[in-house]
């Protein structure tokens, strides 16, 4: 790897980091948040929401038991649906280990499933071929010495805080470190480590929020390293450099930062919510969904889609319906994803383009009557098809000998206008794949 072009492409690129190409190329991956809150089905956050001491949390601990849990099945649903990637919650802000650590008894293997789940699911996922993440959290709101701060679940309990006052952070440090070196050390290659999150500006009064100081982020990313040198890294430890990660909203156009790209992944949620929420209707369409992953990519950025099993171990059936759906759109059109980029030829209205090499792909989020018009593109295009079907479609460019009546449709000299069929492809959203000329 030569680190110093890397560095030069990417703004949020250290020279200590690993060669990020397979990200950039595989655009489409699964999160999943899977913890004692997918049983609780109301938030991955309700422990704070509804300051629930770990005493009280306990009973999710005793009763965590996903029997219907299988991992093959996880891994096969994300591969159908064209994922490559994959990113699992080792551990959550709730503090519960969802493999088998050395390092606390609040760990899977004494819960009523007693297995380690992680190894299963890294496991299943590395078979069909998927690139392995691991999230993991900085905040832990179960450990005895992580400081109470103002997102802490007994924020506002004054008794606890006192008789909690001489918590030690160097403590739970050890602790938050060991256990990343356990995962970084006994499940072979991890491809890519997801840190989450710092809060360092947050100012709550009597406290302050967490940052790169708290977590000695330089000393836990030194380590990573050390322990994983093909490892990616998210952006999270607070320390400027790693992979960007907008969290529920996309951004208006590439990122970049002083004038260089940044490399990017947007990570978004169904239905609002990323631990299993049972009541939570706010469902996405499949339409809505790959419009937002299509997005995306034509900013060059990632695509990281969560799924929040429920308590039994199972994906939600609107969760699975929506893999399905977007699985079969991706068996089409996975060309106009894998690889692909931002395009530096403007997109016509309700259209996003890709562009890998000489090919060119417009997304068609909203199919027109008969004709779209593409700025800039005049001598530009060999041919043009649909590429669900690879059936040909007809453009035209100006001709000056042609006598417009004016009835025709007007062609500006810049622009090629593309010839659709009255009716949409069966397809959720349709691409047209334009050969540009080299
Ligand atoms: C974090 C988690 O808290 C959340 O539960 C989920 O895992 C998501 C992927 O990542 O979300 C955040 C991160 C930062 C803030 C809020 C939620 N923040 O800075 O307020």
């Amino acid at each position: 790897m030569n680190t110093n072009t890397i560095e030069k492409k990417y703004a949020n690129w250290s020279d200590a980091y690993a060669d990020p190409q397979w990200l950039i190329h595989d655009r489409f991956g699964l999160f999943i948040h899977f913890g004692l809150y997918s049983p609780a089905a109301r938030h991955e956050w309700f422990m704070t929401h509804e300051k629930i001491h770990p005493k009280t949390y306990q009973k999710y601990f005793e009763h965590f038991e996903p029997d219907l849990f299988d991992a093959k099945e996880w891994a096969r649903t994300a591969k159908k649906a064209g994922m490559n990637y994959f990113v699992i919650t080792t551990k959550h802000h709730e503090g519960f280990a969802l493999w088998d650590t050395k390092l606390s008894d609040y760990k899977v293997t004494n819960t009523p499933v007693k297995r380690d789940l992680l190894r299963e699911v890294i496991d299943a996922f590395r078979e069909e071929g998927l690139k392995v993440g691991l999230y993991h959290s900085l905040i832990d709101w179960h450990h005895p010495e992580f400081t109470i701060d103002g997102l802490h679940p007994q924020r506002d309990d004054e008794d606890f805080k006192l008789e909690n006052a001489d918590r030690d952070m160097n403590k739970y440090l050890e602790f938050m470190h060991g256990q990343v070196r356990e995962l970084l050390t006994d499940y072979g290659q991890i491809d890519y480590m997801w840190f989450d999150f710092s809060y360092p500006h947050r100012d709550f009064g009597w406290s302050k929020g967490k940052g790169a100081m708290d977590w000695h982020s330089e000393k836990l990313e030194e380590m990573v390293l050390d322990l994983q040198p093909n490892i990616l890294l998210n952006d999270r430890l607070d320390l400027n450099r790693g992979v960007i990660t907008p969290e529920q909203y996309q951004p208006s156009e590439p990122v970049e930062k002083d004038g260089l790209p940044v490399i990017w992944e947007a990570c978004q949620t169904m239905n609002g919510t990323w631990g299993y929420h049972r009541d939570n209707l706010d469902w996405k369409s499949t339409d809505t969904l790959l419009k937002m992953l299509i997005d995306t990519v034509s900013k060059s950025g990632n695509f990281l889609l969560n799924v929040g099993p429920n308590g039994r171990g199972e994906f939600d059936y609107r969760s699975i319906e929506r893999l399905e759906e977007i699985g079969e759109w991706m068996r089409l059109h996975s060309r106009s994803i894998y690889g692909t980029r931002h395009s530096k030829y403007k997109a016509p209205v309700d259209c996003r383009y890709t562009q890998k090499g000489n090919r060119l792909y417009l997304h068609i989020h909203s199919w027109p009557f008969r004709h779209i018009h593409l700025e800039g593109l005049a001598g530009k295009i060999k041919y043009a098809q649909l590429l669900n079907d690879a059936s040909e479609v007809y453009f035209r460019e100006f001709d000056p000998e042609e006598v417009i009546t004016s009835t025709e449709t007007k062609i500006d000299r810049n622009s090629v206008v593309i010839d659709l069929p009255v009716q949409k492809p069966e397809v959720a959203i349709p691409v047209i794949e334009l050969f540009l000329k080299s």
